[in-house]
Order: structure tokens, then sequence, then C-alpha cells
């Protein structure tokens, strides 16, 4: 019995020798395989409290490690209560794969308990969706699978394995490990793309460099050998934060314009723009405030992100990561010294205004951030929001390294904070996890320090309490002069945590949440930190809310 080869073995077998290193699950019946094939093979196996929270752990290991995240989840609604986060890794961009269980085939059509047939939902957030029919032929649908999330942009794919698929016996040797197709590279720059590259910013006085998503799975190792050489500011934005170092005195803060004037000054001047693995997406103003004037450079290896909203002067499909090396090499450009030295003293001039004068009753949420910050190690891994509170937190972090802040990205889902937390510590056991949420985003998967504490997995949830959903009460009352059913009661979340296996304190200063997050650091065990904080809109949402 225990080395039967069944359905289960070969998901297991093939998923280790992918370099998986954890399934994320609720448990299901029908998943009974996979589980004592976990065991058999030695694949942990997490299970958690709601299969969304499974899946955005998963996503978040794949944001961490650079790996393929997996989730195992029961049929119906195990598999509905997938999609938001299947919708998050589309939007994201990032690589996870969503298995999920079936009533046995000669149920089909027979209105089987639980069963639902869930392609036609999961295949509208997804990139692919399929069903095994036959046990032989799971390495294959994986094998499918796994090129399908690393195909061009990356991002999410289903597949369905009904119960009697999952428990039939097969031929093949289970403890073979079939490895996985790995993100195919590619293509590299041409000579003559890279020549006409070198050519489009060989006259830029006035040029800024763009760092996006791609360049995380693309890595180069000379991007800040081309930044030094080429003396040029340059800015980061969602998987590609931390890539370099953002202490840099060429940064020119995050890449998110709602954020970030000093930044849509930059491109409103800048004569040239060299986009590296991204687009020009929401968070970059659609392009709109490039200088008109500017030559665009953007490299990408997905064709469909060329030229999306604001075309580009020299559109070169390619990986980006070879696009460094032309750059680096590049004659000298006539870079004007005084221009670059305005924009990024521009970013550090507004990051400091946005210091608070005057402490009120409650912490200004950028007095709260740094108290965090400042006592949190290079390696930490910070997770952020999609709150008002949090966006002040895009401002005042600066990553150190790739792989350390989580962002649901252009989904702007609320409630992948504590999930995303748990799953970066999963990812990376060493690292302190920091999470900042609100009171609002806080409700979600709260129950989720219960997982941290039953698998020892330590990290920390900061919540910034202001006793609102702010970031849609503040415009409210801005347009209409009052507010609609956005007050919450102060609620103590720390008891909340208590009851889930949880350590927690309540933080009313500075000092106070500073010596929280070092003991929280040291102690070993899952702490929720509770903070007053004033309600003060962020620059973003001011902005996008206009
Ligand atoms: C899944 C989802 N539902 C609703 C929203 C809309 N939304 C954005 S921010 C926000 C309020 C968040 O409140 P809180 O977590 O307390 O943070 P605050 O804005 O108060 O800082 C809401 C409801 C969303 N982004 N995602
Ligand atoms: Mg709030």
């Amino acid at each position: 019995m225990k080395n039967m080869g069944d359905g289960g073995m070969s998901v297991v077998a093939f998923l280790k020798g992918a370099g998986v290193k954890h399934i994320f699950s609720v448990s299901g019946g029908p998943l009974n395989p996979i589980y004592r094939a976990c065991s058999v093979l030695d694949l942990p196996l997490v299970h958690t409290r709601h299969e969304a929270a499974a899946c955005f752990m998963a996503e978040a290991a794949a944001r961490v490690t650079g790996a393929p995240g997996v989730a195992a989840v029961t049929l119906g609604p195990g598999v509905t209560n997938t999609v938001t986060p299947a919708l998050v890794s589309t939007m994201a961009g990032t690589p996870l794969l969503i298995l999920g269980a079936q009533a046995p085939t000669h149920t089909f059509e027979r209105g089987a308990g639980m069963s639902w047939d869930p392609l036609p939902i999961l295949g509208s957030v997804t990139k692919w969706s399929a069903r095994v029919l036959d046990v032989q032929r799971i390495p294959e649908y994986l094998e499918i699978a796994w090129r399908k999330m690393w195909a061009g942009r990356p991002g999410p794919v289903f597949l369905e394995l009904p119960a009697d698929v999952l428990s039939a016996s097969v031929e093949a040797d289970p403890s073979a490990r079939p490895t996985a197709p790995q993100r195919p590279i590619g293509p590299h720059i041409s000579p003559e793309a890279a020549t006409s590259l070198t050519a489009a910013f060989a006259s830029a006085e006035r040029p800024i460099l763009i760092l996006g998503d791609e360049l995380f799975w693309d890595r180069s190792d000379r991007l800040v050998a081309a930044i030094e050489k080429n003396r040029m500011p340059f800015t980061t934005l969602r998987l590609a934060r931390g890539l370099v170092d953002e202490t840099h005195e060429l940064w020119a803060g995050p890449g998110y314009v709602p954020c970030n004037a000093a930044l849509r000054c930059a491109l409103a001047e800048a004569d040239c723009v060299i986009l590296l693995g991204h687009h020009f997406e929401f968070d970059l103003g659609f392009g709109a405030g490039v200088n008109s004037a500017a030559r665009i450079v953007q490299v990408a290896s997905d064709p469909d992100l060329l030229g999306r909203n604001r075309r580009a002067t020299l559109a070169i499909q390619a990986s980006p990561a070879s696009a460094v090396p032309a750059i680096e090499a590049a004659p000298e450009m006539p870079v004007d010294a005084d221009w670059v030295t305005q924009v990024v003293a521009g970013w550090r001039a507004e990051r400091d205004a946005q210091l608070p004068t005057a402490a009120g009753d409650s912490l200004h949420p950028v007095a709260a951030v740094d108290a965090v910050c400042e006592v949190a190690p290079e390696n930490a891994i910070f997770v952020s929001s999609h709150g008002n509170v949090d966006f002040w937190a895009d401002a005042r972090l600066r990553l150190r390294r790739p792989g350390r802040y989580l962002r649901a990205g252009q989904s702007g889902a609320l409630g992948a904070e504590i999930p995303y937390g748990l799953g970066a510590r999963f990812a990376d056991p060493s690292a302190p996890v920091i999470v900042f949420v609100g009171d609002g985003g806080v409700g979600y998967h709260v129950t989720e320090i219960d997982t941290a504490a039953r698998y020892e997995r330590p990290f920390i949830i900061v919540v910034l309490d202001d006793e609102m959903w702010g970031a849609i009460a503040l415009p409210q009352e801005r347009v209409y002069q009052e507010t609609f059913e956005m007050e919450l009661p102060r609620r103590d979340w720390g008891r909340v945590a208590e009851g889930l296996g949880g350590v927690t304190t309540y933080a009313r200063t500075a000092a106070e949440l500073s010596a929280a997050i070092s003991d929280a650091i040291a102690s070993g065990r899952p702490h929720l930190v509770q903070v007053p904080v004033a309600s003060v809109l962020s620059p973003y949402m001011d902005y996008i809310s206009k």
C-alpha cells in the first residue's frame, strides 16, 4: 500500500522534480492521494484556513523565490474560493498552479455533491485551465501547466483532477522525478536591436530608467553597472522593487506616479525613457505624462506589452536582462548632471516633507511606517496592502534586495496581506516578515495566524488602525462632505491574535512600536501589533481620487 503508484504520486513526484517546496491547501477527500504522496515523497503540506489564503501563500512564495507556487483545493466551493487569488496572479503576472479536485468521472452530469464545472470560471481568470481524464497523462498535463505559467508574461493556471483519476494506479515508476520546464529565456537582444537601442539614447541629456516586473524573473547582474556608468536616475516598481538597492544615490523613488510627484516631473522633462520589462500601466499613469518629445525605448519579451498605452519610439521584443549589457556598453551619453541631481533630490525632498511635524493623539502613518523600518533588518520582507495607510508605506519603504516587497499588484485586492506574509515566511524562513495592513484589511484572513502558530512560522502583522475604511471614506468626505457606513469601531485584534496562538502588543508611540517590532522579531512567535493611527489622506489616494 505504502508504495502504491497512483495519480497522487505522479502529481507530487512531478512537483518535487520541479523544485516545489510546499503545497498549500485546505483539505478535501478527493485530494487524499496527493496528501498521502506528500507524506511518502516528503513534500511539505501546509493546511491553511481558507482556499484563497492557500493560493495567496503559494503566490507569495513565487514572489520571494522566483519559482511557481502551488495550491491544492477541493472541488466546487473549494475551487471557487480561489478565483480572487487567480485574478491577482493574472494581473500581477506571477506563476501559480492551482490543483482542483473533482467528483469521479462516472458521476459527471449526475449532480454529484459539491461538484460544479469550474473550467469556465477559472478559465476566465487564469492563462489556462484544463481537466485531466487519464492518470497516465498527469505528468504531461503538469508539464503543459509549467509551460503555460511561464509563457510570455507569467501567470496562473488551473488543473482539475477528478477523484478516480487521482486515485487510479499508474504503470510508470512513481519514484521517477520528471523535471519541469524552466522559464524560457529570451529572445536575446539582437546585435541590430542593441545598436538601435544605443543610438536611441546616444544624445540623451535627461534619461531615466524604469525597472519593471520581467526583470524579477529575468535578472541581470549588470544593472547597477549600467546605471552607474551612465549616471542615470532609475525607478523601481512592483516586482522590480529592490532589484537595485533603493538606498542608491541615483534612485528616483518608487515607480508609482500617484505617490511620486518628483517622478511625474522627471518623466515630463526626460528626453529619453528606457522602460525595461514593463509596460505603461496604471501606476505609470498609462505613459500619458511622459514628455511628448522623449524617445521611449521599451524592452520586453512579451510583444503584447510593447507599445501598450503609449507607443515606444523603439520597441524591442527581447529579454530585458539581455539589453542591460548593451546599455552598459553604450558610448557615454551627454547626461545633464544637474538635471539628474534635481530628479533624485526632488524625490528625497518630497519624502522628507512627508515627515509629520506635530504629533496628534494618534501616530501619523508615516511615523508608524518609519518606526517599523528603523528596526527592520536589511533582509526583512515587507507586505503592504491597498488601503490608505499602506499607500504611505509604498513611499517610505526602501527595499535593499529583490523579492522583499509584496503588494497584490494591479488587482488591488484587499485581503492578500496576511497570507502573503505567511507565504513569504514559508519561502524564506530566515527573513523577518512584516505585514502592513489596515483595520479593514486585517479582517479578511486574520485566522491564518493559527496556521503560522501550528507550523511555527512567525511573522509580524502591523495593524494600522484608523477606525475606518479610510481609502474609501476620505475621498467620500471630500466629494460629499459626509461618509456612508465607513466607521470601524476599534476592535481588540490582539485578543483575536492571542486566541489563534499568536502574541500581541498595543503600540501608541513610535518608540513603543519600534520596541514591539524588535521584540516580535526576536520572539519566534506570530505577532500582531495594533497601532492607532491618524486618518491622513496619502499622496497616492489624493492623486487617484481627484
Ligand atoms: C477585495 C477588495 N474589496 C474592496 C476593496 C476596496 N477598498 C480599497 S481600500 C479599502 C479600505 C481599506 O480599509 P483599511 O484596510 O482599514 O485601510 P485604510 O484605507 O483605512 O488605511 C477598500 C474597502 C479592494 N481594494 N479590494
Ligand atoms: Mg482603516
